[in-house]
């Protein structure tokens, strides 16, 4: 792509990013590199791509022309100097946190997390002698309580998965750097789109592509982005000796591919999801409706503050509680009972027995995770079709 002496936009960046089709044959869609090895001209080559003096491909677990691409197409979209793409959300979140953490140091993780997150962080990283706390970071002041001399990560999702909790990214950064602990902060239901935490101060974003960044429920992925150096160590360290999580380069490309039509889908996901909450904050049955773009979403200000639109994720709680959560979820025809989100199928799901069963019973309960809670990941398809399977499944609950 030319040099052009402005800003290119967001949906042009997602598409061009990184790659000239005349350094490859013209090919207009950047082609797939399967190799797991690369071949040295010599041994001298091979020792100077093994010390890091020159700069190329030596194995695929370390690196791969076609996941380069994509992480160079993320660190752009998300304002970071450098990414890496792992096998999964799980992936990245591991490679990072291993490579960050030694035993002793501290982290400090708000209360509500994706649960394989949670059980990472509460019976993983704690087994290896790193402390873990968490606090309700939606008031950044509990933070201060949380921190200690030997905190070295505070993690975070806003907004929260799967209860719409929202955290100050600045107030929160800006608390974590006096301490000279690391923020990062789990993206997933923004995307950069939406929001990008490193514009507001935080130091790491980790992502699961598996969900809108490749958009189509067709492939498992991750990636963390942040600064040139500490991406090196998760790659040279944390990926190439700890996790083993590197992405395949086929799935790497079915992300590039979706990430092209990020802008529009999130455009309509949000404006969809807007339509299905206004729905449902009127109806009867329902007690209440968790969405950024209510105008009664107790954390609105904050939504308007650091997010661009209020994302396609709603949390809803009937007023029959988990009886009637489960019978609505049954009744539903057009919306997919499934755990994920961000798919073109619209999804739905029961945090408590199913994407948050690592927490036990009372500690969901003790971090704000009802379990009469549904959570729905609201799709691409005709919004009168959904609301129509919404108000079908609601009737005489
Ligand atoms: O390893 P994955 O690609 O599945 O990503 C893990 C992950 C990390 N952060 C957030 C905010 C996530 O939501 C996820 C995965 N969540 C799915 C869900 O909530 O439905 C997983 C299905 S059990």
């Amino acid at each position: 792509m030319q040099e052009r002496d402005r800003p290119l936009g967001f949906a042009t960046r997602a598409i061009h990013h990184g790659y000239d089709p005349l350094e490859y044959h013209g090919a207009l869609i950047p082609p797939i590199f399967t190799s797991s090895t690369y071949a040295f001209a010599d041994t001298a080559q091979g020792q100077r791509r093994f010390t890091g003096e020159e700069p190329g491909f030596i194995y695929s677990r370390v690196g791969n022309p076609t996941v380069a691409l994509l992480e160079a197409r993320l660190a752009e979209l998300e304002g970071g100097e450098a990414a890496l793409a792992t096998a999964s959300g799980m992936g990245a979140i591991t490679s990072a946190l291993w490579s960050l953490l030694r035993a002793g140091d501290g982290v400090v993780a708000d209360q509500t997390l994706y649960g394989c997150t949670y059980g990472y962080l509460h019976h993983g990283l704690t087994r290896l002698g790193i402390e873990v706390r968490f606090a309700d970071l939606t008031d950044p002041a509990n933070l201060e309580e949380a921190l200690t001399a030997n905190t070295r990560v505070v993690l975070f999702e806003s907004p929260a998965n799967p209860n719409m909790h929202l955290i100050d990214i600045a107030a929160v950064s800006a608390i974590a750097k006096r301490h000279g602990a690391l923020v990062m902060v789990d993206n997933t239901y923004c995307t950069p789109y939406l929001q990008r935490p490193l514009a507001l101060g935080a130091d790491l974003v980790v992502h699961s592509a598996t969900k809108y960044l490749g958009g189509h429920g067709d492939l498992i992925a991750g990636a963390v982005v942040g600064p040139a150096e500490l991406i090196q160590e998760f790659r040279g360290f944390g990926v190439k000796e700890m996790t083993g999580a590197c992405l395949s380069s086929m799935d790497a490309a079915q992300v590039l591919r979706g990430l092209k039509t990020l802008e529009l889908r999130m455009e309509r996901h949000c404006q969809s999801a807007q339509t299905m909450a206004e729905l449902l904050v009127t109806h009867p049955a329902v007690a209440q409706v968790s969405y950024p773009g209510l105008p009664n979403f107790p954390q609105r200000e904050l939504a308007q503050r650091q997010m661009a639109l209020p994302g396609g994720m709603i949390a809803l709680e009937l007023r029959g509680g988990y009886e009637a959560g489960t019978r609505f979820l049954d009744r539903l025809q057009l919306f997919t009972r499934a755990v994920s989100l961000g798919d073109c199928e619209s999804l739905a799901q029961h945090p408590a027995s199913m994407t948050h069963a690592p927490y036990a019973p009372e500690v969901r309960a003790a971090h704000g995770i009802s379990e009469g809670l549904v959570r729905l990941s609201i799709g691409l398809e005709s919004p009168a079709d959904l609301q129509h399977d919404l108000l079908q499944a609601l009737e005489g609950l």
